[in-house]
């Protein structure tokens, strides 16, 4: 099977861009010496996304992240697809797995456009889902737009996977987050509803450090609430390369993900990248927000517009 593969292509940037998933295969920026880094951890040829068990540089719905099984809408109940009460990035096949249209292309734009249909996945409502890659100066926008006819939940966000160096691991990458809280989550990873402060924890990164520089660092999974959306939600930074990322969006919350290692799928990147070879910014709602009021909530009235913006802004030092 050949799958689309769509570039948008300027002086210093270039995404690579899949319909399947609405993915963001590649992207390339140049690094301090002039050189072409691809920062993002991805399979190698668009086929291999048909496998795509991390969700590597997929638009992810119709609900970004874990819902603890079900949720209730006007006292109507809808119990998700669910392994041990979690349904995780909108089910069983997730907007992930979908083949996406292309509704429109410029030479520096691309829409996707997918209809997820009512009760798909058990969730109500035809939900008309856009996402648009739009390349700017220094970097990109991921613009996500839905409508509904019926109310629904909506989360929608990118799951790239990012290592500023091209190669290795982000463990020597330096992070800033301009997040001062954090959710707690259960066993399950599930918000118990409970936010927590990033203070003394292997979370706090209010100031610039290095990844692992907290003793306790195990890894992070977590949802981090944004203090101000007017600054970076996230900078990243390799010192190898010089290339600095600033992450600006209008979402509340940002899920940070540096998987170990890609299990089943790792024999693909183990030539190129190491432990903890990345780290992804999931801007969204929080995750079971449909289950805590006290969350920013994520229902979607008909003749409502969903939009969610994103912007990934690069500069190499
Ligand atoms: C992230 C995580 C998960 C998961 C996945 C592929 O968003 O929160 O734990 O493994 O995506």
């Amino acid at each position: 099977m050949t799958l689309k593969e769509i570039i948008l292509k300027q002086a210093d940037i270039q995404l690579n861009l899949l319909s399947l998933g609405a993915i963001l295969h590649q992207v390339w920026v140049k690094d301090k010496a002039g050189k072409a880094i691809n920062v993002l951890v991805g399979f190698k040829k668009p086929e291999d996304y048909l496998h795509n068990p991390y969700s590597m540089g997929a638009t992810i719905g119709r609900y970004a992240g874990r819902i603890s099984g079900s949720f209730c809408i006007n006292d109507k109940k809808y119990s998700l697809f669910n392994e041990n009460g979690v349904h995780l990035h909108g089910g069983k096949t997730g907007f992930a797995q979908k083949i996406w249209q292309v509704e429109a292309i410029s030479e520096n734009a691309v829409t996707f456009v997918y209809l997820s249909p009512d009760g798909e996945e058990n969730y109500p409502g035809n939900l008309n889902a856009r996402t648009t890659y739009r390349l700017l100066e220094n970097g990109y926008e991921i613009m996500y737009e839905a409508e509904t006819d019926c109310p629904t939940y909506v989360n929608l966000t990118n799951h790239a996977y990012y290592n500023l160096s091209g190669k290795g691991s982000v463990t020597n990458h330096l992070l800033k987050l301009n997040c001062d809280r954090y959710l707690e989550t259960d066993t399950r990873q599930i918000p118990t509803g409970k936010i927590l402060c990033v203070d003394e924890t292997p979370f706090d990164f209010k100031e610039e450090k290095i990844l692992t520089a907290h003793p306790q660092f195990k890894g992070i999974d977590d949802c981090f609430l944004l203090n101000d959306n007017t600054l970076p939600a996230a900078t990243l930074f390799s010192p190898e390369t010089g290339l600095r990322m600033r992450v600006f969006t209008d979402q509340p919350a940002v899920v940070i993900f540096t998987p170990h290692d890609f299990g089943s799928v790792h024999h693909h990147f183990k030539d190129r990248y190491s432990a903890y070879s990345s780290i992804c910014f999931e801007t969204q709602k929080p995750p079971d927000a449909p289950n805590h009021p006290q969350f920013p909530t994520a229902l979607l009235h008909p003749g409502e517009r969903y939009v969610n913006k994103t912007q990934f802004l690069f500069e190499n030092l």
